[in-house]
Formats: C-alpha cells, sequence, structure tokens
C-alpha cells in the first residue's frame, strides 16, 4: 500500500500557498525512518512573498492596542492547550524525544503565549522628572517591524514559541524559517497560532535551507531584525550578514554545561538530575549537561551509582511509553557523535558505559546510540567541544576553586550546576559560574519560560529570550518629551541662572 505523504508549500496570509519552486524535501520520523512530509524548498522569491505580506499583515498589527494583541495570543494558547496532546506527539514522532517530553514543550509554549499575553497589559517604559518646569518625560516601547526568526530541530515548537510570542505581543510581524528536520512541527504550530485569527500578513513561514532561506530573509531590505537559535558556526554567519546590514541580530548559540558535584551532595538525588539533564532529548539540548565536574570524594560512590542507573535506560521508539530515551535527529547527527566518542578514546578518555551505536532490530530503520560517560580530563576535545548527543564527559576535581575554574574553562556560558549542601558555596558558585543560568541541587536543564533565558561568552550575544526581557528583542525604546510650558525652554543650561530664573517664577505666583 502507498501512503499518500501530506506536501507544504509557503504559509502566506493565512494559508498555505506553492513555492514559486517546484522541489521538495522530506522530513522523517529519526526513530522509524518514516517519511512524515514533504516541504518545498523555499527560495528568494518565497522569502520576498513572504516579506511583503509581513509588511501589510506590521501595519495593521502594530496599530492593534496591545492588551487587544494579548487577547488573540492568549486565544492561540488555549488552541495549543485544545491540541497538546497531538502536537505532543508530533514533537515526538519528528524531533525524536519521547511523549512526556514532547508534551512538555508544547505546555512550554503554553504558558509563554499565556505570559506574552499579560505582557499586553503592562510592557512598561519609564517615567521620570524633567531638568525643567511644566515638561513631563517618558519612554514608550515601539515594535521593531517585521522580524525573521529561523528555529532549531531540537525544540521544534517551544523555541518558535518564545520568539513569536514576544514578537507578537510587541506588534511586530514575523517570518518564520524553521529547521529542515522537524518543519511539520514548526507548521502545525504556526497553523494552531494562526488560527486565533491573527490579521493576514502577520504570521508567515518559509521552509528551506539556510542558503535558499534564511539568507535571503536576513538580507530582506524590510528585515528590522533576526532572531536565530542554533550552532556557533551558523550563528557567526548570521550575525556578520545581519551586521552588514545593521540590524539586531539576537543570537541563542550552543553549550557545554556543567554539573559540579561536591561531596556533601546527596548521591541519590545528584543521579536523578544528571541522567535526566545528560540523556533527556537524547542529550541534544542547548542545555545539556555535557560535564560532570565531581570532587574526588563524592567521585567513587557517583560513579557506581550512575553507571547502574545509565545501564538501566530504555532506548528505543520514543513514542512507547516505556522508553526513557530517542533517537539522535539524524545520520549525520549520529556519525559527528560517534565520532566524538572516537575522539574521546583516542585522547586517552575511558568509557565507564555506553559507548555503542545502536543496530539491528528496532534499531534497524533509525539513528539510536548508547547513553555513554566518559572519563577524561579537562581540556580534552569531548570536554569542551558541544557533541550534541548523549554523551556525558566526567571529570575529577580536587576542590570547589577547581571546580568552579574547570567549569568556566571553556567558551560556552548557558546553564551551570552545583550540588551541595553548603549555602555558603552555593552563593558562591552563583557568583563565579560564568553562565545565563545556574541550578543550585537541580540539573542544568528544565528552565522556566517566566525567567530570562540566555547565555554569555560564545553562547550569545547579550540578550535573553523569555521571561520579563523578551519584549527587548522586538521593541525599539523610544525617549519622549512632552513640553506643556507654551514657550521654548532649553535643557542643560546653567544651573545657577536657571535655579535663580525658577525661584522668583515661584515666589511671583505665591
Ligand atoms: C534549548 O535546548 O535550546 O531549559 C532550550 C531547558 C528547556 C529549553 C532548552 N526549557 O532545558
Amino acid at each position: 500500500m502507498v501512503r499518500m505523504v501530506k506536501e507544504f508549500g509557503i504559509f502566506i496570509n493565512g494559508q498555505w500557498t506553492e513555492s514559486s519552486r517546484n522541489e521538495f524535501f522530506e522530513t522523517l520520523n529519526p526513530a522509524t525512518g518514516e517519511v512524515l512530509a514533504r516541504f518545498a524548498r523555499g527560495n528568494a522569491r518565497d522569502v520576498d512573498l513572504a516579506v511583503r505580506s509581513a509588511e501589510k499583515g506590521f501595519r495593521v498589527w502594530k496599530e492593534i492596542p496591545a492588551p487587544m494583541r494579548g487577547e488573540v495570543l492568549l486565544k492561540a494558547a488555549l488552541n495549543l492547550e485544545k491540541h497538546k496532546d497531538e502536537l505532543g506527539l508530533l514533537v515526538t514522532k519528528e524531533m525524536g524525544k519521547i511523549l512526556s517530553e514532547g508534551k512538555g514543550e508544547v505546555q512550554e509554549a503554553i504558558d509563554f503565549f499565556k505570559y506574552m499575553a499579560g505582557e499586553g497589559r503592562r510592557m512598561f517604559g519609564e517615567t521620570t522628572p524633567s531638568e525643567l518646569p511644566d515638561k513631563f518625560n517618558m519612554t514608550v516601547r515601539l515594535p521593531k517591524g517585521p522580524v525573521g526568526m529561523i528555529t532549531p530541530w531540537n525544540f521544534p515548537v517551544s523555541i518558535p514559541s518564545w520568539k513569536m510570542g514576544a514578537a507578537l505581543i510587541a506588534g511586530c510581524s514575523i517570518v518564520l524559517k524553521p529547521a529542515t528536520d522537524t518543519p511539520l512541527c514548526a507548521a502545525r504550530f504556526v497553523e494552531l497560532v494562526d488560527e486565533a485569527g491573527f490579521p493576514p500578513g502577520v504570521i508567515s513561514m518559509v521552509p528551506g535551507s539556510g542558503s535558499d532561506v534564511g539568507s535571503p530573509l536576513i538580507n530582506h531590505p524590510s528585515i528590522r531584525a533576526i532572531s536565530f537559535t542554533g550552532g556557533v558556526a551558523t550563528g557567526r554567519e548570521v550575525y556578520t550578514e545581519g551586521a552588514k546590514r545593521l540590524i539586531q541580530v539576537h543570537l541563542e548559540l550552543g553549550g557545554k554545561n556543567p554539573v559540579i558535584v561536591m561531596d556533601d551532595a546527596n548521591m541519590d538525588i545528584v543521579a536523578d538530575g544528571v541522567l535526566f539533564g545528560a540523556f533527556g532529548t537524547s542529550g541534544q539540548r542547548c542545555t545539556a549537561t555535557s560535564r560532570l565536574i565531581v570532587q574526588e570524594g563524592a567521585y567513587r560512590k557517583l560513579m557506581d551509582v550512575l553507571t547502574a542507573r545509565i545501564e538501566k535506560l530504555k532506548v528505543g521508539n520514543p513514542a512507547d511509553v516505556d522508553v526513557d530515551m530517542g533517537p539522535v535527529i539524524n545520520r549525520k547527527a549520529k556519525d559527528s557523535i560517534m565520532g566524538y566518542i572516537d575522539i574521546g578514546k583516542k585522547e586517552g578518555g575511558k568509557v565507564l558505559t555506553g559507548g555503542e551505536s545502536l543496530e539491528g532490530g528496532v534499531y534497524s530503520r533509525g539513528n539510536f546510540i548508547q547513553p555513554t560517560m566518559i572519563e577524561t580530563k579537562h581540556g580534552s576535545r569531548i570536554s569542551t567541544e558541544e557533541i550534541f548527543g548523549p554523551v556525558l564527559s566526567v571529570i575529577r576535581v580536587r576542590d570547589f576553586d577547581d571546580a568552579i575554574s574547570v567549569a568556566n574553562g571553556v567558551q560556552y556560558g548557558l546553564s551551570s550546576a552545583i550540588y551541595t549542601r553548603d549555602v555558603n558555596r552555593a552563593f558562591k558558585a552563583i557568583r563565579l559560574l560564568e553562565s545565563g543560568i545556574t541550578y543550585i541541587n537541580a540539573p542544568t536543564i528544565g528552565a522556566e519560560i517566566h525567567l530570562p533565558f540566555g547565555g554569555v561568552k560564545s553562547t550569545g550575544t547579550g540578550g535573553r529570550e523569555a521571561g520579563s526581557s523578551a519584549i527587548e528583542e522586538f521593541t525599539e525604546l523610544k525617549s519622549v518629551f512632552i513640553d506643556y510650558s507654551d514657550r521654548l525652554q532649553k535643557a542643560q543650561i546653567d544651573t545657577e541662572s536657571r535655579l535663580r530664573e525658577r525661584t522668583e517664577e515661584v515666589e511671583k505666583q505665591a
């Protein structure tokens, strides 16, 4: 029996339209190899159509009062809630994370849209005193314009939701280029959000590659900002292209996130956290725990507990409820991760558990790897480069200072964690760890959406997604001076004379 696979073009003005180029790519289930859908290979002409529509959408959307925009976002959240199971299952099928994580990711999108809906009634500016009498000063936030977003495959729903939720409440129209590995999740997400009643042109999506779609999007003269989440190499290109146009580029890049374990920690709780942090989503999170930095006294015990626990993890089709860890996204990713395991061994690392590719039987059509833990030394490639897979590097350290210096000794700085029951050390670690997110007694993953998300060093360019700072990415601040004195008043004039004049004026009025 031949199963018909659905074909998608580009999404503009609230509907799917044919791409100007009649070529398609397939999106696959990474656990089974099943073809899920076919998507148009978008191109610069499609991008131009989408951005033109976004220009029209922007002209309308920015004039809708922000609290009213919030109502539409809330409707989108409720629609996502209604379809949570369907969309969660789709995430599992197309991205390969286990069902509970697929649904969890959709919940993150729902929560964020609800949070941003409320932002429509805040969007605070400042009011300040003026230097001059009868004058009022304030700041207001205005939307940047049509904005482009380029999103990764590891969170195919929630990362688009962070970017879109913030941009939409701010009053921007958006053009989304989703990852080529997960366009179906993005397509369904865009449909469900759009159904809430956004005016035509506010939301568009163009599938396709970085060079065919991403680059024309960054370079389109009407695009006012780009928000990108992905790898460092691509991020550097996106930044360079955006810099040439002098537009704002928000980058959310890699990580090499450490969990520090001090001797005084409770090892069972550490093991729970490390399993979740390192092997949740098969280690394919920017926030994944990829380094375990353990103080000498805790080392033996923790390795024993962890090895036993890792060996019990069930790897398989993530749609089966009893599976703990699914596949990695595609063949290329699998080869690269296996390559890293090899490098780890060659540079003297010792595989404590795992390390093998899983083949045959249920694994024969998918991209499966054993959850792997390798003992290594700080400075080795596997302990400093982002692997983006189920590989945990373990490094032994002497004491707290040693642990902090190892933790900070990489180019990344997204998330970090320390397990200790010593409150003084915990607070010191908060200050000393170079990362945008720090957890105490919890692993490096699982950020909550109402706090800012982002990193330092090569992880990003300084801005933060999610949380109270999310709308900064998509708004311009305008400073406003309102003079109601009925005369020309000049700022920055000699204080002494001004003070005298004003005193005389007030005395006369009295
Ligand atoms: C990512 O990996 O790019 O904190 C995002 C977490 C998730 C988001 C991760 N809430 O692990």
